[in-house]
């Protein structure tokens, strides 16, 4: 290439699929790729395989705005999401692959009594866990993101904030590139354009394998991390899950000079941002307002949330936006995740992440190796179970998911 970068090798192995495997996971996100990770270097699971349909990193993984953080209400999640965050502080380190995390601070605004009694009240449960939070004045958040409109005159006035400053981002590609590469390393198969397309059961109900497009895989233990299409995928196998899907859109803007220091959510007014390393502004929405499988999503979702970043941060009013895109996203009832077993023998589920998954992929694979491997939840999913739809011991972290949903 005209830039001289030839010659490079492979980062990971482009593997055909085997004809059987001790296990197979069904999505090379990252959430997939840290699951086979972690089951390869924790659980000494060699003869391992993740297929993919597309490209490894193109589904959600690639499409997120990175956004990290584990200010979370109930105590199961903040187990769940602090168990994330702790992996985040050295994953460059442990999969020698830097993932620019950056711990620039992440900020919810609240623009009403609601937002101010809800958000104050996480601050404090959050505290009694042990995690970082804290509760800042208009003026004090102002004072950590500069370019914040902090008017009383504005349509929505910002009445303070929640910080927590090892909130931040990472760089999604790099999360999924340096787990591959580790997995790939250990052994793992990555197999990519392997659009699964049956699960096969034996006379007993339990999982005999897999009808791919690359051909049939014996295996008896399956996870399925296919965020998006998790109901179609688990529906070969006969199991109804309680998800509806979204399109959830993002944008950038052209790239221009350091301006924003932190990572700024408001719920209220469906509108977050921060500022990526390129320079561009990372700009996203709540979900729009209809299920559906079209990642275009509807235009005035995009325009609504731009109008809010315009009276949220008036100094970006003349930046022309260089790209918009859309991801899918599987919602429960709870707006918790589902990861554990499932009723069908040798099969397991990670699903209903929603919109708020990337900043749990490391804490997630993790304890989604040791349910796979073991057969048994990790002690942090145990409560994440499909039953707690069932028996009402919901998880619910409607007002922590942030994002409109
Ligand atoms: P994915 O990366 O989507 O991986 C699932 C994979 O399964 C895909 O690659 C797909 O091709 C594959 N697959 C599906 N069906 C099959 C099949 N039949 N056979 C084989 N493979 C299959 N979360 C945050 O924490 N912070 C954020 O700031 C944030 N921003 C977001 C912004 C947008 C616009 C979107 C769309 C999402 C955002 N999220 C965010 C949510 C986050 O992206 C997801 O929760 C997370 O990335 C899910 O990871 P995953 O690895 O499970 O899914
Ligand atoms: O979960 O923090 C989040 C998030 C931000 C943008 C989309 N999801």
């Amino acid at each position: 290439s005209f830039a001289g970068h030839q010659g490079w090798p492979a980062q990971w192995r482009d593997a055909a699929p085997k004809p059987a495997y001790d296990a197979v996971i069904v999505g090379a996100g990252g959430h997939g790729l840290a699951t086979a990770y972690y089951m390869a270097a924790e659980h000494g699971l060699r003869n391992i395989a993740v297929v993919e349909k597309g490209w490894l990193g193109g589904g959600n993984t690639g499409r997120n705005t990175t956004i990290i953080r584990s200010n979370y209400l109930w105590e199961e999640s903040e187990a769940l999401y602090n168990h994330a965050l702790t992996l985040w502080q050295d994953m460059s380190q442990v999969l020698n692959y830097n993932v620019m995390y950056s711990p620039r601070g992440c900020m919810m605004l609240a623009h009403n009594i609601h937002d101010v009694q809800v958000f104050k009240r996480h601050v404090h449960a959050n505290r009694l866990a042990g995690i970082d939070n804290e509760w800042l004045s208009p003026d004090e958040a102002k004072a950590f993101c500069p370019i914040l409109n902090t008017s009383e005159h504005i349509r929505y006035p910002i009445l303070g904030a929640t910080l927590q400053r090892r909130g931040g981002v990472a760089r999604h590609d790099a999360v999924a590139w340096g787990y591959a590469r580790a997995a790939s390393a250990l052994g793992v198969d990555i197999v990519q354009n392997c659009e699964v397309k049956g699960i096969t059961r034996d006379a007993s109900g339990a999982v005999s394998g897999l009808d791919t497009t690359r051909g049939p895989i014996a295996t008896k233990r399956v996870g399925v991390v296919a965020a998006g299409n998790t109901s179609h995928v688990m529906a070969m196998a006969g199991v109804r899950l309680p998800l509806e899907s979204y399109p959830l859109q993002a944008l950038v803007s052209e790239p221009v000079k350091p301006m924003m220091p932190c990572v700024v959510m408001s719920n209220t007014i469906h509108a977050y941002m921060s500022q990526s390393d390129k320079g561009e502004l990372v700009i996203g929405a709540g979900t729009d307002a209809y299920v559906s499988y079209s990642q275009t999503g509807g235009l005035h979702i995009a325009t609504h949330t731009l109008d809010a970043i315009c009276e949220l941060f008036p100094m970006v009013r003349r930046l022309r936006m260089l790209r918009s895109w859309g991801g899918i996203v599987d919602v429960t009832p709870d707006r918790s995740p589902i990861i554990g077993k499932t009723p069908v023998p040798g099969l397991f589920v990670n699903c209903g992440w929603g919109t708020g998954g990337f900043k749990a992929t490391p804490g997630s694979g993790n304890v989604f190796a040791h349910t796979v491997a073991t057969g048994e939840p990790h002690r942090i999913n145990a409560p994440f179970t499909l039953d707690r739809f069932r028996t009402g011991r919901l998880i619910d972290e409607a007002a922590a998911a942030a994002v409109a949903h």
